[in-house]
């Protein structure tokens, strides 16, 4: 939700900065303003802004002065913290505000009690990027891990501050199909008033091609209609109308927001994933947020320019590996055409190897603040994004151990929840697992990592490809009537690593690697989706096991291709988006 309604003041820039590894900021006030900070940059991860920081996953304090206008007096101040972590603890002029767990989603506080308007404040936040078993996704060190993306820590996303009025749109949920049903429920925050909210549609011209209004009762006002000459949203012609929401309490607007909507419908039916009521084929890559010296922010024409060699490689889809991905990322997947598996953080492949204890490993999925924590998480990125044409799914987790009993339940009731919140779109979670997985039973799409001729059969991509076969064809056996994707399948190459024949970390082994496994899993009539891993290298912690960065990026981490990019784009051009075309 977006608003060009609400005046706000943007944060960005730079900051100052202080690490904290004594944990003695609380105790020595410096949420009151601190001495000795060095100049940071915000939105970006704090560790490649300075050498010395590179290394650091602690307790670390930022803080800027701005100035707020004596017009806003009487205005509801909110300080809107658009992705920071892992935890975070803000103050304002000294004053406690709040705190929030969890990188990867939006937060607001109210920040009435503390804000002087035509004066100086002075923001503190103190953010805590230690690793523990009790975080979401977990850790031990920085390089003992449950995952392999580096763990970088900081505000790496916007801040701003935005004023509303008492009474002001709190929640937008809108749903659509394809053939112009909008369904449009809006919460209004504030103490509760007589109000209505008006709502009106943009095309792309902004032309106005529907305008009518809603009721509030008990705070909420829906408004449900069947539009006619509606332009369906697809990934072959993304279009995008405008929807805008006013809030009118005693005749006038008092607050308005707006939100890009597409209609489009997805449904799984017969084994099928349909868009659009047709067949739809996802083809793309499992990414991640990560760039040199911004960490996990990535500024906005990296996303340019990632989406534009997206397209010209042939994909249409992506999961938002592992953790929900920015506004600014998937507005542009919303503006592209792209089919997004959104993903909660809940990454869990290594978790075994920091409990390797398998009665410890069962405890960690029967804690139920474990439980709570990841629902929330689940919760806040589907109130963040729900609204978005290119979400189509959502990934409650990734590669759990879900051969244990205690992880399928915990999967279970992670599904039912998030169902429970948003029952229009489908669930999967990423296994590696394969026939062995206790949960593929709880969700409606089956995903699949296979690493066949790269972590086992190494060196060997006949071996692993009819390993693979065998491997696919047993879990589609056990759920015919479930259509799979294959979320992962990957070989590392160093760019300019060039061997005949190919030999493993070559350009030419990943290539033949993804050529033989594209050309095998396409072919299977079950399988809905093919994600390559990864869209390109990443930074990982340092390990025996890995060369700083994940290699299997078919880009490099600057964005420049490998040998298979080649490779890959005839094969991805060549498979139709919709299952009911010829190649
Ligand atoms: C996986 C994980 C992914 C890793 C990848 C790898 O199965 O889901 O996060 O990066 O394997 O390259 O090992």
């Amino acid at each position: 939700m977006k608003s060009s309604f609400r005046f706000r003041i943007d944060l960005s820039g730079f900051w100052e900065f202080k690490l904290d590894p004594r944990n003695e900021g609380e105790p020595k006030e410096w949420f009151r303003g601190f001495d000795g900070g060095e100049p940071i940059y915000v939105p970006s991860s704090w560790n490649e802004q300075n050498p010395s920081w590179d290394k650091y996953a602690g307790i670390a304090w930022y803080q800027r002065r701005f100035y707020v206008p004596k017009e806003l007096e009487g205005k509801t101040p909110w300080l809107v913290f658009k992705g920071a972590g892992y935890h975070a603890k803000v103050w304002l002029n000294g004053v406690f505000l709040g705190e929030h767990e969890g990188s990867f989603t939006e937060f607001r506080l109210d920040a009435s009690k503390a804000l002087k308007a035509g004066d100086w404040n002075l923001l503190v936040v103190r953010i805590d990027n230690r690793l523990s078993l009790d975080r979401i996704p977990p850790g031990r060190a920085l390089n003992v891990t449950a995952f392999d993306f580096f763990p970088y820590g900081g505000i790496h996303r916007p801040v701003y501050l935005e004023f509303t009025s008492g009474n002001y749109i709190d929640e937008l949920i809108v749903v659509t199909d394809h053939r112009g049903s909008l369904k449009v429920e809006v919460s209004v925050g504030g103490p509760r008033v007589e109000c209505d909210v008006v709502v009106k549609l943009r095309d792309r011209l902004f032309r106005e091609v529907f305008k009518d209004k809603a009721r509030c009762v008990d705070g909420k006002a829906v408004l449900e209609r069947k539009l006619e000459g509606i332009r369906p949203w697809s990934p072959e012609d993304p279009y995008l109308y405008t929807l805008h929401v006013e809030l009118v309490v005693g005749g006038q607007v008092v607050d308005g927001v707006e939100e890009r909507i597409g209609f489009r419908s997805v449904e799984v039916k017969d084994g099928k994933i349909l868009l659009n009521g047709r067949p739809v084929f996802l083809k793309g890559f499992g990414r991640h947020e990560d760039f040199p010296v911004t960490g996990k922010h990535l500024p906005g024409a990296v996303l340019v320019r990632d989406y534009f060699l997206m397209k010209k490689i042939g994909a249409n889809s992506f999961r938002t590996s592992h953790y929900p991905y920015s506004d600014e990322h998937l507005d542009l997947a919303d503006e592209m055409g792209f089919l997004v598996i959104l993903e909660t953080p809940v990454c869990l492949s290594g978790l075994g190897r920091l409990l390797p204890e398998e009665e410890e490993l069962r405890k960690w999925f029967k804690n139920p603040e474990i439980l709570a924590k990841a629902k929330r998480m689940a919760e806040e990125m589907i109130k963040q994004h729900r609204n978005r044409p290119s979400v189509i799914m959502y990934s409650v987790v990734n590669e759990p151990p879900s051969h244990l009993e205690e992880c399928a339940e915990f999967i279970k009731e992670l599904a039912e929840h998030v169902r429970k919140l948003d029952p229009t779109k489908p669930i999967t979670f990423a296994s590696n697992r394969r026939s062995e997985d206790k949960a593929l039973k709880y969700v409606d799409v089956i995903s699949l990592n296979f690493y066949y001729g790269w972590y086992s059969e190494w060196g060997d991509i006949e071996a692993g490809v009819e390993q693979l076969k065998k491997e696919v064809e047993k879990v589609h056996a056990l759920f015919p009537e479930k259509p799979i994707i294959i979320t992962e399948y990957g070989a590392g190459a160093i760019t300019g690593q060039h061997s005949d024949p190919p030999l493993m970390w070559s350009e030419e082994y990943q290539a033949e690697f993804l050529r033989r496994y594209t050309e095998e899993l396409a072919r299977k009539e079950y399988i809905y989706g093919l994600h390559i891993w990864n869209f390109s290298d990443f930074r990982t912690p340092e390990t025996p096991w890995r060369t700083i960065l994940n290699r299997k990026g078919v880009f490099t981490r600057d964005r420049q291709p490998k040998l298979s990019a080649y490779i890959v784009r005839k094969l991805f051009n060549s498979i139709p988006t919709f299952r009911d075309q010829s190649s």
